[in-house]
């Protein structure tokens, strides 16, 4: 199987994170994809490629060029207004119920109001090379993608930082490019397909169902913590099922606590009959493991080996398959959950 990786993902390292109202160190930091990196290395079955350069055009395909604009040039900007700092982070979000009656708000001139405008929240720090990183992780998307379109049935992307919480117009939850999004697009345009994007992420990818939310060629399918507990908290209740055209092409699958791989593999298969139903051309898997029994911030309680009946059950669908990948934070767990998913997927077997 084709892994595409670069180390330009250093690129992006911040310092720290504000999280559950405490300063911490990231919970999304380099070591992630080096952990990754080297549990696939260390197996035949995987084949290293770097990333070609798609420039900018693929991202401005379903980002706003605003945000792009502001995270090429946010943090330097940020230096020259406030002295040198490692990271920058928002002091105050641009919601939009302050200015309720006023009239509608138009993006600001100062730094620090723009930060607020592109940003929803507090666990994503800008640092001096973010915007490279965020763009390698999309070239490393897109050269994945690549793969597959030439002919591989199934393709891993390393993709850090990660992607499904960026918005066409906000980034955010360790994201600032929405990988998954910009390679599902360029498939379903650039082919005249349908693409389904399946999102196993333990969090609900807002920023992909936000994107195609009014689309009927981009189907979305999200298992993911109960938003009524579990961040992002405001999407990813069952009853957001697409707007317009797109209504019945989102699908979303709230998960209770504690939930383990008996009724987790249960809920899967039914998104995969969704999926059949939708009858698309491709496969984007947005691919968290932080749906592991010993995830730091996340609830539900997958085993290492039943990542591998995942993966299998996925490679049922037989559809060419574009596997990207989004979080997991139990860092001893990591690359050993990665490794067995994609075997599931492959239909190869991951002892050794
Ligand atoms: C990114 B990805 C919960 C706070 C969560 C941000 C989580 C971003 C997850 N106490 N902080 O979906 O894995
Ligand atoms: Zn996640």
């Amino acid at each position: 199987m084709k892994v595409v990786y670069t180390l330009r993902h250093r690129l992006h390292h911040p310092e720290h994170e504000i999280e559950a109202s405490r300063f911490q160190p990231p919970f999304e930091h380099p070591g992630r994809a080096e952990i990754i990196q080297a549990a696939l290395a260390a197996d035949a079955l995987f084949d290293f490629v770097a990333p070609d350069d798609w420039g900018t055009a693929p991202i401005e395909a379903v980002h706003d060029s605003g945000l792009i604009r502001f995270l090429e040039t946010a943090w330097a900007e940020y230096q020259r207004h406030h002295g040198r700092t490692h990271d920058v982070v928002p002091d105050l979000f641009a919601m939009s119920a302050l200015r309720d009656g006023m009239g509608p708000a138009v993006e600001p001139r100062s730094i620090s109001a723009r930060l607020g405008w592109w940003c929803f929240e507090t666990t994503t720090p800008l640092t001096a090379t973010t915007y490279e990183a965020a763009r390698s992780a999309v070239d490393t998307a897109l050269t994945t993608a690549n793969a597959v379109l030439a002919g591989e049935q199934v393709a891993y992307g390393l993709c850090r930082p990660p992607g499904h919480h960026a918005s066409r117009s906000l980034y955010g939850g360790y994201c600032f490019f929405n990988n998954a999004a910009v390679v599902a697009h360029h498939v379903a345009t650039t082919t005249g397909t349908k693409v389904s994007v399946l999102d196993v992420d333990y969090h609900h990818g807002n920023g992909t169902q936000q994107i195609f939310y009014d689309r009927d060629d981009v189907q979305f399918v999200s298992l993911h913590g109960d938003p009524a507990r579990a961040y992002p908290y405001h999407t990813g209740f069952a009853d957001e099922t697409g707007a317009g055209r797109g209504v019945g092409s989102t699908i979303n699958v709230p998960l209770a606590a504690g939930v383990r791989p008996d009724h987790y593999l249960e809920r899967l298969t039914e998104a995969c009959d969704a999926i059949r139903a939708f009858d698309p051309s491709m496969l984007v898997v947005s691919l968290g493991v932080d749906t592991h029994e010993a995830d730091p911030i996340s609830d539900l309680a997958l085993t290492t080996e039943s990542f591998e009946w995942c993966g299998a059950l996925v490679r049922e669908l037989g559809l060419p398959t574009v596997v990207l990948q989004e979080g997991g934070y139990a860092d001893d767990a990591l690359g050993e959950n990665v490794r067995r998913w994609l075997h599931g997927v492959a239909g190869t077997t991951a002892d050794a």
